[in-house]
């Protein structure tokens, strides 16, 4: 056992530097070049990764202190010098000296992981036309998740996020704010780890193969990849903001919750954001990796605000749920939500302050369809096609939409015209890991059980694999939420507006119900259908409900 000094390693020319995150308690065990703590300049934040494994035991340094290049900042009790060679080789390694021109930090390896270079395209957005770049959405040194955005593209249509196809580090932008680019055109190139590699750490070798990248001059040079400095300051001019400098993997949230300092994980760049925005960066909840808050967090914040404060000062103001500190009662830890689910909330919540809802209940007799289900199962089997109610419960909202028009309605942006429409497309809800998403089922009045039930497969197949183009997603006319086979006896779904209705469909369940005579077992199926008030009544809905019941309870009508 011995206790090893970390001292402040070379700045890349800053004199003196904050201390503003504490990144471990003292006790935690450590990996080399998991970040102890985070310094920050005038112009840069950057980690400061362990040169050894080990255990903290305590900080030389307080949160707020001012330090300089060899101050003595952590010790650190290492096992056994001998079991670490990485981090001899690490601790020892001489400073190499900043150029000038260079704009980031450079990259380290992690122990027994290499990385390659990936370059990232714009998928197919389906149509050859160059597109307006409105936004870039990530900043060099940026850690991404595949899905997560990296730049917004805005047609004359639609507006629509080019996601990554692969997690890493973003090491090159190569589109700007103002380009057109159309589909296959270059987007970024991502520094993409894996972990299986057998390179060493200080390999001489570029650890990434021209294969996995579609251009020569992309090949991570040599130099970048052998540095072991722990930190390589960017050049004041150009840097905007450095992250993290090695790619170390992220601490567990609540580790950095549990940050002696508290303080907020930002880059100057959205320090400097936020100052001219007058906002308080505490008050803003960081998305990126471990709670880092970025300049979209900013901007959202600043969005929210501005949207609750005319309702504020009229007195008829949402008012907002607090901000509670969770730890006080124990522990917790900050899970940053995929790009889905932050839009799934903002569409929620959206359409629930917008549309006024009313939701009306009934129940299908489903015990002839179901049986019919059942005796297509052997025919399904040699056609390799699976059909569920759900099949039928596609084909049957579309008849219905044909039936009741109302329901195949927008209100036009003026809120004084009603879009009527000659098409029908059903979305449907389905459930991801990534959370919810609605592909839809174009033209589904004129599609069979059969084609209907291949592609409710194939979609809900894409989606759970995050593969659904933007087209897929386009054009619902209305909205079917099966919780069937997960159970339930019944939800009031929410509009997916500018569609004016949704129906909710819970499990079936057998029911002793009255035939006149008897009470007879039969397989009820409940139904939910949640409605704008503003575009459809309660006349139309109960006429709606009604026919859709009848189908479903004799589904011969569906042929009609
Ligand atoms: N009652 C009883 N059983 C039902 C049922 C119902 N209403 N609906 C489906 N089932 C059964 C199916 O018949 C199937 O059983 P069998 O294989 O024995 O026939 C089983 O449940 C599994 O069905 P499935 O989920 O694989 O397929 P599906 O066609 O029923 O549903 C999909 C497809 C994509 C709608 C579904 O997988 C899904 O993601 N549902 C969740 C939607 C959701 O999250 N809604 C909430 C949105 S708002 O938060």
């Amino acid at each position: 056992m011995a206790v090893e000094i970390v001292t402040v390693p070379d700045l890349g020319g800053a004199e003196s530097v904050d201390v503003i995150e504490l990144s471990v308690a003292p006790g935690d065990a450590v990996e080399v070049e998991d970040s102890l703590l985070v310094l920050e300049s005038d112009k840069a934040t950057m980690d400061v990764p362990s040169p050894y494994q080990g255990s903290l035991v305590k900080y030389l340094v307080a949160d707020g202190a001012v330090v300089k290049v060899g101050d003595p900042i952590a010790e650190i009790e290492v096992a056994d010098a001998a079991e670490t060679p990485a981090a001899e080789s690490v601790a020892e390694a001489e400073p190499v000296a900043v150029e000038p021109a260079v704009a980031e930090p450079a990259p380290a390896i992690e122990p027994s992981q290499a990385s390659s270079e990936q370059l990232i395209l714009v998928p197919d957005i389906g149509s050859d036309d160059e597109i307006d770049v409105i936004e870039i959405s990530v900043a060099i040194g940026d850690q991404v998740e595949e899905g997560d955005t990296l730049l917004v593209l805005e047609s004359d249509k639609a507006t629509m996020d080019v996601p990554s196809s692969h997690s890493g580090k973003v090491i090159k932008i190569l589109a700007a704010e103002g380009n057109k680019l159309r589909t296959g055109a270059e987007v970024a190139i991502l520094e993409v780890t894996s972990a299986a590699s057998p390179e060493p750490v200080n390999s001489l070798e570029p650890v990434n193969s021209s294969e996995q990248i579609n251009s020569p001059e992309l090949i991570k040079s040599p130099e970048l990849v052998e540095s072991p400095k722990p930190i390589k300051s960017p050049e004041p001019a150009k840097a905007p903001e450095p992250a993290p400098v090695t790619a170390a993997p992220a601490a567990p949230a609540s580790q950095a919750d549990s940050s002696p300092s508290g303080s907020v994980y930002a880059g100057p760049a959205v320090r400097m954001l936020a100052r001219e925005l007058g906002v308080q960066l505490e008050n803003v909840t960081g998305t990126g990796p471990r709670g880092r808050v970025q300049k979209d967090d900013v901007n959202n914040y600043v969005k929210a605000a501005l949207n609750s404060a005319p309702t504020a000062v009229a007195g008829a103001g949402i008012p907002q749920v607090p901000a509670v500190d969770f730890s006080q009662f124990g522990d917790i830890e900050t899970i940053a939500m995929s790009k889905i689910q932050k839009l799934t909330a903002a569409n929620m919540q959206r359409n629930w302050l917008n549309v006024p809802h009313v939701t009306q209940f009934d129940e299908a007799d489903i015990t002839e369809l179901e049986s019919f289900r059942k005796s297509l199962k052997d025919e399904g089997e040699k056609r390799g096609i699976r059909i569920t109610p759900v099949s039928f419960l596609i084909k049957a909202l579309a008849t219905s939409l044909q039936a009741n028009p109302a329901f195949n309605r927008s209100l036009a942006g003026d809120g004084e015209n009603y879009i009527q429409k000659h098409y029908c497309h059903v979305g449907m809800a389905v459930d991801t890991p990534r959370g919810l998403v609605v592909p839809v089922i174009k033209d589904a009045d004129q599609k069979g059980i059969w084609d209907i039930s291949a592609e409710i497969a194939s979609l809900a197949a894409s989606a759970r694999e995050g593969k659904l183009k933007p087209a897929q997603m386009q054009g619902g006319c209305f909205t079917l939420s099966s919780l069937g086979a997960i159970g339930g006896t019944g939800f009031t779904p929410i509009v997916n507006s500018p569609e004016v209705g949704i129906l909710g469909v819970s499990k079936s369940q057998m029911k002793p119900v009255w035939n006149g005579s008897d009470f007879a077992p039969r397989l009820m199926l409940p139904l939910a259908l949640s409605y704008d008030h503003r575009v459809i009544n309660g006349g139309d809905a109960g006429r709606f409900m009604t026919y859709l019941v009848k189908l479903l309870s004799d589904i011969r009508h569906l042929a009609l």
